[in-house]
């Protein structure tokens, strides 16, 4: 290899260790819940303020599953969450002023400043399509009436709905038993011209150009958001829920990404010391 060559290499693998020690740093997720909590134990009850949260969580029972859902390439720890049939189990996030979404907090206190935008990304997965199930956004509370966004089954549609509002809910593609990976765009626009795109399954190395989006949905503000499942019996189970201020930091490091970048890094440094041995001709 001609010094030149080995310059670009060397340069080639500085800057690749370079984003390495940048996604690490950069991919840090405003809140984040992994569901490491005792398997076999109630979900109502879990978990305590901190980390991007306001408590633990509260309401029905719910339940903690051994294992964390399983997503091709995804890394996830602890175990995962299950609600059953007429459970609906909540958590607060941190809005107090010095918290992590202090930048996102609008003037009644809650995430959804103006001019802002929020990502959330989290595991979904149901045994049965049938009947109501949804990732949940409240403010005011867990009730119901609350639930101004959600991502799920409502009224025989599986998508993504506005303020409780059945001309306002919008498929997400062909539902299954299997799990999906979903993240929700949230961009907080002037007054109650807040719009939130979802994708279903989508690449974890860059956003993509578009999704499901529901342009006008009203005031999207919020503060806690809930499993619900009503109306059928099945297991709905989440896990992995990321809140961030970028698309980065909802989505897992792929573990295989980051082993592939180790493994390069330990080639490259390998070719630069066989280039090192002097020359046999
Ligand atoms: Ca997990
Ligand atoms: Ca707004």
């Amino acid at each position: 290899m001609s010094a030149g060559r080995r310059f670009v290499f060397s340069a080639a693998a500085g800057l690749l260790f370079a984003g390495v020690v940048a996604s690490a740093a950069v991919a840090a997720p405003l809140a984040y819940e992994s569901f490491n909590y005792t398997a076999g134990a109630t979900l109502n009850g879990q978990g305590a303020a901190g980390n991007g949260f306001g408590a633990g969580w509260s309401g029905s029972n719910g339940s903690i599953n051994a294992g964390s859902l399983s997503y091709p390439g995804f890394a996830t720890a602890g175990n995962s969450a299950r609600v059953v049939m007429s459970e609906r189990t909540g958590r607060p996030l941190d809005t107090s002023a010095g918290g992590p979404f202090s930048a996102f907090l609008d003037a009644s206190g809650n995430i959804g400043k103006d001019g802002t935008t929020i990502y959330v990304g989290f595991l979904q997965q149901t045994s049965d399509p049938s009947g109501f199930y949804a990732f949940e956004f409240h403010r005011d509370g867990t009730a119901d009436a609350n639930r101004f966004l959600q991502i799920g089954r409502e009224n025989n549609i599986y998508g993504v709905r506005v303020q409780n509002d059945n001309a306002r809910n919008v498929s997400i593609g062909t539902e299954d038993t299997g799990v999906h990976f979903i993240v929700a765009k949230i961009t907080f626009g002037a007054g109650d011209a807040d719009s939130v795109t979802v994708y279903r399954d989508p690449p974890t190395t860059a956003e993509p150009a578009s999704g499901t989006t529901i342009a006008n949905g009203g005031n999207l503000s919020f503060d806690q958001f809930s499993f619900g499942n009503f109306s059928s019996v099945k297991n709905v189970d989440h896990d992995e829920v990321r809140f961030g201020a970028t698309y980065a930091d909802v989505v897992p490091e792929p573990a295989s990404a980051a082993v592939l970048a180790i493994g390069l890094l330990g080639l490259a440094a390998r070719r630069r010391r066989r280039q090192s041995r002097p020359a046999l001709v």
